[in-house]
C-alpha cells in the first residue's frame, strides 16, 4: 500500500480547519492523510509551504463565441495552461447556444473542442438563448443527466437576452432537474434608454461604457431576478457582482431565507469605475459587464465575500486580444457598444485574493479555500470529487509559497491576451507547484504536463452546503434544510 505521491510537512488548508500533515495518493486520490506516512514512489517536500485544495474557477469563457460574434483569445489549451500556473485545477466555462442551434450539439461541439486541448479537469454550464418547447421538455432535461447541471441565462444583449416569462420557464425546469441557473441580471433597457442617448451626442469612448451600465440597472435586475426565483423556489446565482446596492439586496433576500446564492469577480475588488477612463482607446482593456464601481462597492465585495452573502468567486475570465480581431473590432472607430465585454483573469484569480485578502488580513485562509474552491465544488455538483483535501477525493493541490513576491507583468502570464489589467502590481504569496489528480501539473515554473490530459467533470445536482466560518451552526442547519428540499424533491 505505498503512494505514487507523498506531498510532506505542508500546512493544509480546508475550508474549516488547518493543520500540519502527510499527504498519500494513490491512482489520483487522496489515500491517507496523517503525519509521518510512507515514502511515496515520488516524495515532495513542502516544508514552509500551504498546501490548499486545488482552484475551482466556475465562471471563464474559453474558446466561445460572444454574442457579438467575436471569438475568445483562449482556447481551451492557452486557457487552461493559464488556470494552472495560476493554481486553478478545475474550470466551468460555458457552451454557448446561439439562437438557431441545438443545445446538445453545442455541448458535443465544446466537448469535443476542450477533449484535445485541455490540461486540467473541466466542465461546462450551458448558456441558454433559446428555451423552445423541445428544449425546455427534452434537450435540456437530457444535458442535465449528462453531467452538465448548471447554466447561464442574461437578461440583458439583445442576441441572448430573455424575458421574464422565458426566465420563469428555465427556473422552473432547472427546479424540477436539478440545475443550478446562473444569472446575468442587468436591465437590458436602461442601458438601452442612456447608450441611445449617448451615441446620439456622439459619446463613443470605452468610459461611457461604465455610464451607460449604470449600478441601479445591475440592482433593479438582481432584486427582479430573485422575486421570479422565490415565486417558482428554485435557487439561483446571481454571476459577477459589482455594486454595493447589489450586494445588500442580496443579503436581505438570503435573510429572508431565500436560495439566492452569489458570484463576484477579481475586477470588483481591484479595479474601479475610473480605470476605464484613459486616454484613446486604452480605456476598453478594463471593460467589462457589469462594471467596477467605486470604493464602496469594492468595500462592499469584501464584506460579502466575508460574510458569506458572495459565496464563489471566480475570474469571469474573458479574453479578447487588444487588437482588430478581438476588443476593438473597428479599431479607433469602435464605439463602446460594440467593445467586446470582459476582462482576462484566470491566472491572477488565486494570486490577488491570496496577496489583498488572506496577506493582508481581510479573509482567513480558511475562507480563502471556501471561496475558491469548496463553495464552488459544491454549488455546481462536484463536491464527491472536489475542493477539499479529504480521503476518497482527487488529489487536486496547490503548494502555495506565502514568501514568494513578484510583480504582475502580463509577459509573464500564459493566456492569450497580451495584456492584464493588474500590470505593475506587486503581490505577495504564489502557487509554486499544481497538482490534478496526482499529476504535477506546474512545478518550477514549467508546465509538467500534455495537451489533452484534462478531464470531463461530469457533475451531479448541485448540493450548495455552505460551510462558512463564523456562521452560527443553527443558522447553518436551516439553511442546509431549506436546501436539501429544494433540489432532492
Ligand atoms: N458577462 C460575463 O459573464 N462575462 C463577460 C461579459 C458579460 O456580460
Ligand atoms: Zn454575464
Ligand atoms: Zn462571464
Ligand atoms: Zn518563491
Amino acid at each position: 500500500d505505498s503512494f505514487d505521491l507523498t506531498i510532506r510537512n505542508g500546512r493544509i488548508s480546508n475550508a474549516d480547519n488547518t493543520f500540519h500533515a502527510d499527504i498519500g495518493i494513490k491512482n489520483g486520490v487522496i489515500t491517507a492523510i496523517a503525519k509521518n506516512l510512507p515514502k511515496g514512489a515520488k516524495d515532495v517536500d513542502a516544508t514552509g509551504l500551504w498546501v490548499l485544495p486545488g482552484g475551482i474557477d466556475s465562471h471563464t469563457h474559453i474558446e466561445q463565441l460572444s454574442g457579438m460574434g467575436v471569438m475568445c483569445a483562449d482556447d481551451f489549451y492557452s486557457g487552461t495552461v493559464s488556470a494552472a500556473f495560476g493554481g486553478t485545477t478545475s474550470i466551468l466555462s460555458f457552451a454557448a447556444q446561439h439562437r438557431k442551434d441545438r443545445v446538445k450539439d453545442v455541448l458535443e461541439d465544446y466537448t469535443r473542442r476542450a477533449q484535445e486541448k485541455a490540461v486540467i479537469d473541466y466542465g461546462f454550464h450551458l448558456i441558454l438563448t433559446n428555451p423552445d418547447e423541445e428544449t425546455l421538455s427534452r434537450d435540456l432535461p437530457d444535458v442535465i443527466r449528462d453531467g452538465v447541471t448548471s447554466l447561464k441565462v442574461y437578461m440583458t444583449y439583445d442576441a441572448l437576452k430573455l424575458d421574464d416569462c422565458q426566465l420563469l420557464d428555465v427556473l422552473a425546469v432547472a427546479g424540477e432537474h436539478g440545475a443550478m441557473v446562473m444569472l446575468h441580471a442587468e436591465n437590458h433597457d436602461m442601458i438601452r434608454w442612456i447608450a441611445r442617448r449617448l451615441l446620439e451626442n456622439g459619446h463613443i469612448a470605452p468610459k461611457y461604457h461604465a455610464i451607460a451600465h449604470d449600478a441601479l440597472a445591475e440592482s433593479e435586475a438582481t432584486h427582479r431576478a430573485i422575486t421570479l426565483s422565490r415565486l417558482v423556489d428554485v435557487p439561483v446565482l446571481i454571476v459577477h457582482v459589482a455594486g454595493s446596492e447589489t450586494v445588500e439586496i442580496i443579503r436581505q433576500a438570503r435573510n429572508l431565507g431565500a436560495s439566492v446564492y452569489a458570484e463576484s469577480c477579481p475586477q470588483y475588488l481591484f479595479l474601479q469605475a475610473e480605470d476605464i477612463d484613459r486616454d484613446g482607446m486604452e480605456g476598453a482593456k478594463f471593460c467589462c459587464s457589469p462594471p467596477p464601481g467605486d470604493v464602496r462597492s469594492q468595500e462592499a465585495i469584501w464584506q460579502g465575500l466575508k460574510d458569506g452573502t458572495l459565496a464563489v468567486y471566480s475570474s469571469d475570465h474573458a479574453p479578447y486580444r487588444f487588437d482588430g480581431s478581438g476588443k476593438l473590432p473597428k479599431g479607433e472607430q469602435t464605439s463602446f457598444k460594440e467593445m467586446a465585454n470582459g476582462v482576462p483573469g484566470v491566472e491572477l484569480r488565486l494570486p490577488l485574493l491570496f496577496s489583498e485578502g488572506v496577506m493582508k488580513g481581510r479573509l482567513t485562509i480558511e475562507e480563502f479555500v471556501a471561496l475558491t474552491s469548496t463553495n464552488h465544488a459544491h454549488m455546481y455538483g462536484m463536491a464527491s470529487r472536489k475542493g477539499s483535501i479529504q480521503i476518497g477525493l482527487d488529489a487536486d493541490l496547490v503548494l502555495w509559497d506565502p514568501e514568494h513576491k513578484a510583480q504582475v507583468a502580463a509577459s509573464k502570464l500564459h493566456d492569450n491576451v497580451g495584456y492584464t489589467p493588474y500590470e505593475g502590481r506587486t503581490l505577495q504569496g504564489w502557487p509554486v507547484q499544481v497538482y490534478s489528480r496526482g499529476r504535477c501539473v506546474v512545478k518550477d515554473n514549467t508546465l509538467q504536463v500534455e495537451r489533452g490530459s484534462g478531464q470531463f467533470i461530469a457533475r451531479d445536482r448541485p448540493a450548495p452546503v455552505v460551510q462558512r466560518t463564523g456562521t452560527s451552526p443553527g443558522r447553518n442547519l436551516f439553511r442546509r434544510l431549506t436546501q436539501l428540499e429544494t433540489f432532492k424533491k
